[in-house]
């Protein structure tokens, strides 16, 4: 599979940030997505990684820094998302997350359970998992857009020379190191695991790949995103937020932004659920 994922210089790009199974929210971006469809004829829709690996939790077991309540549905967002890639060629796109990485060569992570990809590859048995590691192997590390962006999953704090740095890198082989050692993995350490970038090396990161600004999840911020420096805004469009809170990035992908500042809010920036307005006012018990 392709590494870097280019995308056009046309057409309306819809993305979404860390899922972690959270089927609810993958049906609203889709929704989106199919209004945008509808609209122009010329949309993509990209998912920024860890789609999957949510919590298993009762509503009344679920604390409060988990923002919206939902139940793990990670299989039938794969599922979903490869008739979705089947459905419209070419325009369904997703990146590898530190969680998609253990299925497919990375090591195990271990957020809501001590070995998450072997709970999950249970829950799904055999030949569901391998269907699923089938679509995962598909997942770029990086994309690029002519309109200035580039996506990654973690912070853009990878050292690179140039676009080739990405395009070689290697996803397999990683299964017994932690996720301590994978943090020190030139190139694909960073790009899946780090939390934040210095402007220096965030800069450095976009101009090797012939952009001027990166956008990316993995952290959560509850107020839906966070815009450092004149490179970086990192988005929460689903996992660890409140629906009143959540975001999704709209971008032109003819247009040109001369950096992360020519994002609007209301334009670019925009609400998941616009007609939620309090956090957690979509819970019933409030
Ligand atoms: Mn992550």
């Amino acid at each position: 599979m392709a590494r870097v994922l280019r995308l056009p210089d046309h057409g309306k790009l819809i993305v979404c940030t860390d899922l972690q199974g959270c089927l609810r929210d993958f049906h609203r971006v889709v929704e989106i997505f199919d209004e945008q469809m509808a609209k122009t004829g010329d949309a993509h829709l990209l998912f920024t990684g860890d789609l999957i690996h949510g919590p298993h939790l009762e509503e009344s077991e679920w604390p409060e820094f988990l923002g919206e309540y939902y139940r793990d549905a990670s299989g039938e967002v794969i599922d979903e998302l490869a008739v979705m890639m089947k459905r419209h060629p070419g325009r369904v796109h997703a990146l590898v997350g530190n969680h998609e990485h253990g299925h497919i060569g990375g090591p195990h992570t271990a957020k809501f359970a001590a070995d998450e990809v072997a709970v999950l590859e249970h829950l799904l048995g055999p030949e569901r998992a391998e269907r699923m590691r089938e679509v995962l192997r598909d997942f770029a590390l990086v994309a690029v857009a002519p309109c200035g962006a580039v996506f990654t999953h973690g912070a853009p704090a990878a050292t690179i020379e140039s676009i080739r740095d990405i395009e070689e890198a290697r996803l397999d082989g990683f299964e017994v190191g932690s996720p301590i050692d994978i943090l020190d993995t030139p190139v694909i350490g960073p790009i899946l695991w780090a939390r934040s970038a210095e402007p220096d090396a965030a800069a450095a990161f976009v101009k090797a790949l012939g952009g001027t600004f990166c956008i990316y999840g993995h952290d959560v911020i509850p107020e839906g995103f966070e815009i450092i420096g004149d490179e970086q805004i990192v988005v929460s469009t689903s996992f660890g937020v409140f629906d009143a809170n959540k975001v999704y990035v709209a971008l032109d992908l003819a247009a040109h932004y001369a950096s992360v500042h020519d994002l609007r809010v209301g334009v670019e920036i925009l609400p998941l659920y616009p007609d939620v307005t309090a956090p957690g006012a979509s819970r019933a018990h409030g």
